[in-house]
């Protein structure tokens, strides 16, 4: 590791002045966690930064997203529909919530599940859909609720990278039945590691405070198999912080994503993503190295990564790839999320992502594929 090193993601931090006064009230109340005041000042600022009427605070969002499944209250070993093309957790959070994942492939143009494709995967064990809005990108919200309320179905997305994404379908995260955010470092807005799950439905709300905390109902009563899912006063603080200023660093990756499209629009083989048609969060810079391109998807990670430049291949291999995962049901050959894993480099992007840094990228790129 050298210091001139870029990798895909640095996380933003808050500045440490601020969070002392923060840990001194931690330290004076000596209330670590199991919702604290902290955890509730963020909750309620969650709450108004997405106009959302419930936020449920987690650990994770990989436990976020098993609470949420398990708020719906799904049939043990009945089939969640999803998409392979996303972060393992979309799937292992469905088979630790004792379900069952059923792949159905992507749409080329949005990277997100092919609601087209979705109505052929439900069978009498469907429960719900758990659809991705991959790289922050909205999901055909609409057509997918149509689908679910005409076959009775939950809808659970996983937002882990939708912080902050705007579309013309309202709320983003106010839709379905709960969308699942992750604070996790490497993410737009991170508490270190942290999550929570957002829902209109306040027996939702009800149920995930109750499975995150044990179930505990009160200090002798638990009402169902709980987890120890309680975001801590700690992440809390940071999440306080990191929210006064979120803005500041949506607009900074903004210009990042600018500067590579003004600067990478003209090379051959590479096509580059839109953000057109919503309001992006820029937590992801996707490049698809096409089949024409002169040099292919992995000689050019390994090309960058020899000089110091670390791009990621998310999200390759496929989840339903993955040996533990290759047993559950695939509707078809999942054609578009193949071709889309062997094709994308994810290139650095975060908010002090330096001029220099992108100018450097941006040759290396062009040499590369020119
Ligand atoms: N659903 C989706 C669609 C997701 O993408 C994710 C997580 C989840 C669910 C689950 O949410 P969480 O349970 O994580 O809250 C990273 C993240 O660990 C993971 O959170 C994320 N998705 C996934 C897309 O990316 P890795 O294995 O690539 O992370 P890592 O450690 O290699 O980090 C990438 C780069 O970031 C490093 O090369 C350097 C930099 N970095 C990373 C960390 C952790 C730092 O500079 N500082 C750090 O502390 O998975």
């Amino acid at each position: 590791m050298s210091k001139n090193d870029i990798y895909v993601n640095k996380p933003t931090l808050p500045d440490l002045r601020e969070l002392l006064p923060l840990l001194e009230s931690i330290w004076s109340s000596a209330q670590l966690t199991n919702n604290g005041p902290l955890v509730q000042r963020l909750t309620g600022e969650l709450e108004t930064y997405f106009n959302a009427p419930h936020v449920a605070l987690c650990n994770n969002g990989t436990l976020a997203l098993l609470c949420a499944l398990k708020a719906c209250g799904l049939p043990k070993g009945s089939e969640v529909i999803t998409t392979p093309y996303s972060f393992v957790a979309t799937s292992s959070a469905i088979v630790w919530a004792g379900l069952k994942p059923v792949f159905v492939d992507v749409d080329p143009h949005d990277y997100n599940i092919d609601a087209t494709k979705i109505e052929a995967a439900i069978t009498e064990n469907t429960s719900a859909i758990l659809p991705v809005h991959c790289y922050g990108r909205p999901c055909k919200v609409s057509a997918i609720q149509s689908i679910a309320d005409v076959n009775d179905l939950a809808v659970i997305y996983d937002a882990a990278h939708a912080f902050g994404v705007n579309c013309d379908c309202g709320e983003l995260l106010s839709q379905g039945t709960a969308s699942v955010v992750s604070f996790h470092a490497t993410k737009v807005f991170n508490t270190f590691e942290g999550g929570c799950v957002v829902t209109k439905h306040p027996e939702i709300k009800r149920q995930i405070d109750l499975l995150t905390n044990f179930g505990f109902l009160g200090e002798t009563e638990v009402s169902g198999i709980g987890i120890n899912a309680k975001m801590s006063e700690f992440n809390a603080a940071v999440g306080l912080l990191q929210l006064k200023d979120i803005d500041t660093a949506i607009a900074q990756r903004h210009s990042v994503h600018t500067y590579y499209m003004q600067h990478l629009q003209d090379l051959p083989g590479l096509s580059l993503p839109s953000d057109e048609g919503y309001s992006s969060n820029y937590g992801y810079f996707p490049v698809l190295i096409e089949d024409h391109c002169k040099i292919d998807r992995d000689e050019v990670y390994r090309a960058l990564k020899s000089e110091g430049v670390f791009p990621r291949r998310y999200f390759y291999p496929l989840i339903s790839d993955f040996p533990d995962y290759a047993g559950f049901r695939k509707v078809d050959a999942l054609d578009s999320a193949r071709s889309l894993s062997k094709a994308v480099l994810c290139l650095p992007i975060y908010p002090s992502l330096t001029t220099d840094d992108l100018r450097r990228i941006c040759i290396l790129l062009r040499n590369l594929v020119s």
